[in-house]
Order: C-alpha cells, then sequence, then structure tokens
C-alpha cells in the first residue's frame, strides 16, 4: 500500500533506516513547533522597556534564550522577516553590572555575543538585542528594536505516526 511497507518486505535494514528517519523529521517537526508555540516575533519598534511591557501584558516576558538551538530557531525568525535586531529579555540588573534575564533566570553560555561585544559605548548599553545570526549585542535601552516575547501559552504538538 504504502512506500514504507514495501521497502520493510524487500529490504529489513533499509525500512530501519527510513523509519529512523522519519522518526528523526517527526522530532525535529515537533521541535519546530514547540519553539514556534515558545516564541513570539513582533514587527513593532519599541525601546527595550516598553518592549518589556509589551511582552509582560500580551504574553509572558521578553524572550529567554536558553540554548543554541533556540538561537538559531529565532535566528532564522528574524533572517526571514526582517533584517534588524530584535530585543530579548537580557538587560543589565540596575546597580548591579551584572547581566540578568526578564524573568529573573540564570545567565548561561547560551548567550552568544557578537564579536567585539558587549563593548557598553559611553557607559549606557545595559539592553540586549539578537542579530539575524543568532548573535547579541548590547545597546541603550531607547534604541528601537523588534521583539522577541516569551509566549504565554505552550500547546503540546502530536503528530501521528503514519507510514511514509
Ligand atoms: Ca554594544
Amino acid at each position: 500500500k504504502s512506500h514504507g511497507y514495501l521497502l520493510r518486505l524487500r529490504d529489513g535494514q533499509k525500512s530501519q533506516n527510513c523509519e529512523k528517519v522519519r522518526i528523526l523529521s517527526l522530532y525535529l517537526m515537533n521541535k519546530q513547533a514547540e519553539l514556534k508555540d515558545k516564541f513570539k516575533y513582533t514587527e513593532k519598534y519599541m525601546n527595550w522597556h516598553d518592549a518589556q511591557t509589551h511582552c509582560r501584558s500580551h504574553e509572558i516576558d521578553l524572550a529567554t534564550v536558553t540554548n543554541d538551538t533556540e538561537n538559531a530557531f529565532l535566528a532564522n525568525v528574524l533572517d526571514s522577516e526582517n533584517d534588524r535586531n530584535a530585543w530579548i529579555g537580557l538587560s543589565k540588573r540596575q546597580g548591579l553590572w551584572q547581566w540578568q534575564w526578564s524573568d529573573n533566570s540564570s545567565v548561561s553560555s547560551s548567550v552568544q555575543w557578537e564579536s567585539g561585544q558587549p563593548d557598553n559605548v559611553n557607559g549606557t548599553e545595559d539592553c540586549v538585542s539578537a542579530d539575524t545570526d543568532g548573535l547579541m549585542a548590547d545597546d541603550t535601552y531607547d534604541a528601537a528594536s523588534l521583539i522577541y516575547c516569551l509566549r504565554a501559552v505552550t500547546i503540546p504538538r502530536l503528530y501521528s505516526s503514519t507510514p511514509l
């Protein structure tokens, strides 16, 4: 009936590989769907504080990027939509010279800086944006930038396992 079954009858090994490829692509589709549910890209230019207020009132918060997969996903979104940077939820804790996420989670190695960044020009660059390569730079809070929010609802997705 289906290509998948024919392969299984003719060649067990080939069929197994097909199955692996199918499971892997289902996994990747699921991962992408999860990330689509997790992040919201907004094509509005705002300063960092307005962006934070916008995300907190419409979603959860400005985006927290916790690993390279998320970084790459957000870079792709920006790359396909617009060739500008977008605010993420990273800023300097006021009074302390320390980076922190808007949702107070700790900053890990997932923060990949652009070459030469953070450079804190004039000592006023307290907020962080991500670019189309998934790299980050500090900027002044009042720079107008696009926004990544963390979405309010994460919907678990299931895909049926029909044969190829
Ligand atoms: Ca900078």
